[in-house]
């Protein structure tokens, strides 16, 4: 018996390679993440460039605080971690990955009125490769979410198909799909919209993007990689810190049989020039959202 899911959501997940429920989140642990929120925006005001908790949009000034990106969140402040834990999330990720769950990552994804920027298209899987694809994206909307906030799309079916390649032209990673050469059909795309306190489950190898925030309105987007606890990291094989991979068991049991399942995978090496996120990554790769520039440097835009 599903936990929270019905069947009919539970196989739209494995059909689609995404699936959206609403009220997932409650207002108050909503607003008390967005109160830390804005602490954090404030304190960024004495940051001058990309650390280990900001990542910085381009024109970021003391006066003028910009920030892209929360580095690992749960990290940074415990209703990012308590969130995890609360039981009709861990019902849902069950329901979707089985019994036991491991968190893989956390970021939050701000999108600031008028210059949030996008992010390319790319597919998770192409970030993090790991023994089986039971793994997907948890993606909390911190506000109210439409396509004029920038909300992210996913393109339906996608995670049934090949993984693209997302190295630049210099052969090394970029973290993002060539939009003129990879032969996929972005009009197929589908916004993933919804109240404050909705979240999305997209499935690791499902291809998403999203564009440049062009209206008043901000955009949070908290953002948690959860596996099955059988689904080891490519990666990280032979320096797996040990105590850090076991405390990021959500529920469930530990193992250490990872179960191998035949899937594409490109491993994202050489690695990235351009290292610190997402958004730095694929400042190698061509655009489908676009670029400007502003005060001599790159932002991007749709
Ligand atoms: O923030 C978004 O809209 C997309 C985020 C995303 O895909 C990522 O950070 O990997």
């Amino acid at each position: 018996m599903p936990h929270v899911l019905s069947q009919q959501q539970i196989d739209r997940y494995h059909a689609d390679g995404y699936l959206i429920v609403e009220g997932v989140l409650d207002d108050v642990m909503r607003q008390r993440m967005k109160n830390v929120l804005a602490e954090l925006v404030e304190k960024s005001r004495a940051v001058a460039s990309h650390d280990d908790i900001y990542d910085l949009e381009p024109g970021h000034s003391g006066g003028d605080p910009r920030v892209r990106r929360i580095k690992k969140p749960h990290e940074v402040d415990p209703v990012f971690k308590d969130f995890m834990y609360t039981p009709k999330l861990v019902g849902i990720l069950q329901d979707l990955l089985g019994e036991s769950v491991r968190l893989h990552g956390s970021k939050l994804n701000l999108k600031a009125p008028h210059f949030g920027s996008p992010v390319e298209w790319h597919q998770d899987w192409a970030f993090y490769p790991h023994t089986n694809d039971d793994i997907l994206a948890v993606g909390v909307m911190l506000d109210d979410t439409t396509v004029e906030n920038g909300a992210m799309y996913v393109i339906p079916g996608t995670h049934k198909g090949p993984t693209y390649d997302h190295h630049g032209p210099d052969g090394h990673f970029c973290g993002a799909m060539d939009p003129d050469i990879c032969g996929v059909d972005f009009s197929k795309a589908v916004p993933c919209e919804g109240p404050a306190g909705s979240v999305s489950f997209h499935h690791v190898r499902t291809i998403h993007g999203s564009a440049q925030n062009t209206s008043n309105k901000s955009r949070g987007l908290l953002l948690y990689e959860m596996t099955a606890a059988d689904a080891y990291p490519l990666m990280a094989v032979g320096k797996t810190d040990w105590q850090a991979f076991e405390q990021r068991l959500i529920c469930g049991e530990e193992t250490i049989v990872p179960r191998v399942v035949d899937t594409p995978i490109r491993m994202p090496l050489p690695p990235a020039k351009n290292q610190g996120s997402i958004y730095e990554n694929q400042t190698a790769g061509k655009r489908y959202f676009g670029f400007v520039e502003e005060g001599g440097k790159k932002t991007a835009t749709t």
